[in-house]
């Protein structure tokens, strides 16, 4: 068996990552052109939220400036506000969202 410093190869054992992933925030900003209902609609296609809730979370969002919409893995975040961001477009209204690290 070579002796250390002796061109042996060590391999060293790296402890696996655990734990809970970190976890993003979908936020959805106001803006003053983007309607009501097209809000109330993204917020139940895309984040499964029934009519009711979305209706409360477009008011929170219309009266506080932001509102969050839900909280995801990075990636999954990330995809969120792509597709908003597409449908938003594709329908000509300004409505933006953000994905930023649960406190
Ligand atoms: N402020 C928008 C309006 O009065 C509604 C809105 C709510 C837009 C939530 C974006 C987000 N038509």
């Amino acid at each position: 068996r070579p002796a250390d410093g002796d061109g042996e190869v060590v391999l060293e054992r790296v402890p696996l990552k655990v734990g809970p992933p970190k976890m993003y925030q979908v936020v959805m900003l106001n803006d003053d052109f983007t309607p009501m209902e097209f809000v109330v609609l993204v917020l139940q296609e895309f984040f499964n939220k029934d009519r009711d809730t979305a209706t409360q979370i477009m008011l929170k969002i219309h009266l506080d400036g932001r509102g969050v919409c839900g909280v995801f893995t990075r990636d999954v975040a990330s995809t969120k506000v792509d597709r908003v961001r597409e449908a938003a477009q594709q329908a000509g209204h300004p409505l933006q969202c953000i994905s930023e690290p649960v406190e």
